[in-house]
């Protein structure tokens, strides 16, 4: 028996060979919209959750300039939440249900954020390792095949370039200050490092989705070579700032033209993924605190909307 592929694959698999984009009333097979729905949402929430380390620190900012910049910083990251869900739900995906997955631990959002923000050099250290991290991972992800996904990324990317710069501008700042302030920038530095390198997911070999991933051209680079990119890009910014990376094995290998780095603790990654982290449960506590409290807000806005409906279809007649 001879089996024929429907033209509306053929299509698809053409968008994709071509690098051109794959639109949401396009044909598409059930796994790649199964895998957009997954790392769309493990990234909206990764964004939502992430408000809280910072969060955290709004109402003990040292200075009044430092608390506006931050509160527009925790506010980008919804930003780029609602963003990202609005495109998942061009995927079909309901937000209600979305969030009720990651509330009940049903949908992943990034380790870094199950871990906790102890100082005012914390902000500085999430801004250039975090976001640094996450530009990294990013960028690529703006060539990413499904457009919706693709163009969300362009702007989210613009901010988190202005805030991973914001960190860094602040981490200088305690650097030019007293000991105590230097100590505190190497101390987050030394916490946040190892965590920082998790964000790229698992080793390609032991990185179930990446495969299929790039064939689709979701992702545009593997884990590793991510983690790697954002190594070597980092580690001239530390020596500018003047901290030192918590790694006895970080240095130039010329025949790679890479930083060789240690190992990572996987052991660690696994059991934070798995819910174990320092503050996985605080986390999720604090969302689904935050979502009952809100439900308020979204029966007087469905409400309104109703009301709003009803009014122009009473025009229209
Ligand atoms: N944490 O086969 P792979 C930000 C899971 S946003 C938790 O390699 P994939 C902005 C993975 O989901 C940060 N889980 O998976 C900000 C999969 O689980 P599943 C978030 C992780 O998808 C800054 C399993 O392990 N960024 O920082 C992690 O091909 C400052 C196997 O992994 C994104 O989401 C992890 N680190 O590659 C906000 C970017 N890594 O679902 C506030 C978009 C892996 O099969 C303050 N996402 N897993 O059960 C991606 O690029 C990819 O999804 C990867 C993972 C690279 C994260």
């Amino acid at each position: 028996m001879t089996t024929t592929t429907p033209p509306e694959a053929e299509h698809f698999d053409r968008t994709i060979e071509r690098d051109q984009r794959i639109e949401p009333r396009d044909w598409m097979p059930e796994d790649y919209r199964r895998t957009l729905v997954r790392q769309v949402a493990q990234h909206a929430h990764s964004e939502i959750i992430g408000m809280q380390p910072e969060g955290n620190w709004i109402t003990r900012a040292p200075s009044l300039r430092r608390k506006a910049i931050l509160l527009a910083k925790v506010q980008d990251e919804a930003g780029h939440g609602l963003y990202l869900y609005s495109a998942a739900e061009t995927l079909g995906a309901d937000r209600a249900d979305l969030t009720a997955r990651l509330i009940s631990g049903r949908q992943k959002y990034s380790s870094i954020f199950n871990y906790p923000a102890l100082t005012f050099a914390d902000v500085g250290v999430i801004g250039w390792l975090v976001d640094g991290a996450a530009i990294c991972n990013q960028v690529p992800l703006c060539r990413s095949s499904y457009g919706p996904y693709a163009r969300a990324m362009i702007r989210i990317c613009k901010e988190e370039s202005f805030h991973q710069r914001q960190g860094y501008e602040l981490l200088m700042t305690m650097m030019r200050g007293t000991d105590a302030q230097r100590r505190m920038v190497q101390d987050a530095t030394n916490r946040w490092w190892w965590p920082s390198l998790m964000m790229f997911g698992p080793p390609d070999h032991d990185s179930p989705n990446t495969a299929r991933s790039m064939a689709w051209k979701i992702k545009r680079h593997t884990n590793d070579e991510l983690r790697q990119r954002f190594v070597d890009m980092t580690v001239p910014q530390a020596e500018a700032l003047g901290v030192t990376l918590p790694d006895p094995e970080l240095r130039w290998n010329p025949e790679r033209g890479h930083y060789d780095f240690g190992e990572i603790d996987w052991a660690e990654f696994k059991q934070v993924v798995s819910g174990n982290g320092p503050c996985n449960e605080q986390r999720i506590t604090h969302r689904r605190r935050a979502h009952e409290e809100g439900a308020w807000v979204r029966e007087a806005a469905a409400a309104h909307a109703a009301k709003q409906a009803a009014r122009t279809r009473e025009v229209a007649a």
